[in-house]
């Protein structure tokens, strides 16, 4: 590709990081890009006819200007941005996340595999000490911290061997992160500068997370603690850091002890999707919409006063879902349902319990991201608007699609397979 034709495409991308439409990132949802930041930093790049090379070198000698300007130390600059090289790796992981171009029941089947179980199961039995101790600290239960330990990184046998400073950089750099990338990096100094982190173990995920929970730079300078004591905030090889730190997030972030993450419902013939995702209710009035428990009980006296959404992420055909306070705060890991769903799952099994018993309608073929942003554009052209073109299936076009059904005789519950995307496009 030749430099003439980066730019545009960086501008491009660039639009998508201010989108309503929820943007993949991995325990990092502080805020959205301000438009005019990014207009400002598109209007004062560099001339096209440089080398993508000699931009990256002019990105980073006005972020370690900007960065000194703010009282951080030269030297710190030259040892960390100073060096950055573009992870094209990292790009490419950015476009293929799996929470988010998976069918939703694959990506749930592999979080929560018979392995993964077993192994979470062997853990908690390990950790059993450390468990108590964060449960008895925090309120948050052992086996959501063992589900979210064994989705991010198999229990820490898989912790990312990316350097974050390059990955973080190059995000900064170009691309539809570059406020994630910023923000991240400027955490990254915070952490050398305060002594919290020694500049060789920034290695981890390609999205700069690090750890056996994953944390990203501003939620470990923001939330990590030092659980055992010893003086360091030992994400790495810890547990009692891990496992407490991860539980300090949550708890930080709203979690409400004792209450439900999710419950599988069944909804009576003729249901009205409408109120689908966007509409909050207790659970008495759900119930008196005729959603039951698909497990066949029924909610006790203090359950029906919680607040709950409705959810059906395979549409009217596949598992229904009432979703919970503690749903959202999960969220703030990891902002992809399909993600706080297999967190749920893997939990739930790790209880011996299951969490969803209608099948998934796996014979529907999904979609891609090439034929989403040609749903996004035909729903858009004929009047519903998506709130933009991104590839991404989220509530702005989710509500775009209920529209398009209700006006022409489909269920309306915002689920498009192959076979609707078909008529839909005409
Ligand atoms: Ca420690």
């Amino acid at each position: 590709m030749s430099a003439k034709l980066l730019l545009p495409l960086a501008l491009l991308l660039g639009s998508c990081a201010s989108a309503p439409e929820p943007e993949a990132q991995t325990n990092s949802q502080v805020t959205t890009t301000p438009q005019t930041e990014v207009m400002e930093r598109v209007v004062t790049a560099p001339a096209p006819t440089q080398t993508r090379e000699q931009r990256f070198s002019a990105w980073k000698a006005d972020f370690t200007a900007r960065a000194v300007a703010k009282g951080y130390a030269p030297e710190l600059l030259a040892r960390t941005v100073g060096r950055a090289q573009i992870n094209e790796r990292a790009i490419e992981r950015n476009d293929n996340q799996p929470e988010f171009t998976r069918p939703v029941w694959a990506y749930i089947e592999s979080a929560a595999s018979a392995d993964r179980i077993t192994r979470g199961r062997s853990e908690l039995s390990e950790h059993s000490d450390v468990f108590d101790e964060v449960e008895a600290r925090y309120s948050v239960p052992r086996h959501i911290l063992t589900a979210i330990w064994g989705l991010e990184t198999s229990y820490g046998r898989i912790m990312g061997d990316f350097d974050i400073v390059d990955s973080l950089s190059t995000f900064a750099f170009e691309g539809r992160r570059q406020r994630f990338g910023e923000q991240q990096l400027f955490a990254v100094l915070d952490l050398i500068s305060a002594g919290e982190v020694r500049e060789e173990q920034l290695r981890g995920a390609w999205a700069g997370a690090m750890g056996m929970t994953q944390f990203i730079p501003t939620t470990f300078r923001d939330y990590a603690v030092d659980f055992d004591a010893d003086g360091n905030k030992d994400l790495w090889t810890s547990e009692r850091d891990a496992l407490g730190s991860a539980a300090n997030y949550l708890s930080r972030s709203g979690w409400r002890p004792g209450e439900p993450v999710m419950a599988e419902v069944i909804v009576p013939d003729g249901f009205d999707y409408g109120q689908l995702e966007t509409v909050s209710k207790t659970v008495n009035d759900w119930t008196a919409l005729g959603v039951r428990p698909a497990n066949g009980m029924r909610w006790g006296g203090s359950a029906g006063l919680l607040s709950a959404k409705l959810l059906a992420p395979a549409g009217a055909r596949g598992p229904k879902l009432l979703v919970f306070k503690n749903f959202d705060v999960l969220k703030r890991y990891n902002n992809s349902t399909s993600y706080v769903m297999g967190i749920a799952s893997l939990g739930d099994a790790l209880r011996g319990r299951n969490a969803i018993r209608t099948p998934w309608p796996k014979d529907d073929k999904p979609l891609s991201f090439e034929d989403k942003k040609r749903l996004q554009e035909r729903l858009t052209e004929l009047g519903y608007s998506t709130g933009g073109v991104d590839g991404q299936i989220g509530p702005n076009t989710r509500k775009a699609i209920r529209a398009w059904q209700r006006d022409n005789g489909v269920v309306a519950d915002g689920y498009v397979e192959q076979g609707l995307l078909a008529r839909i496009l005409g």
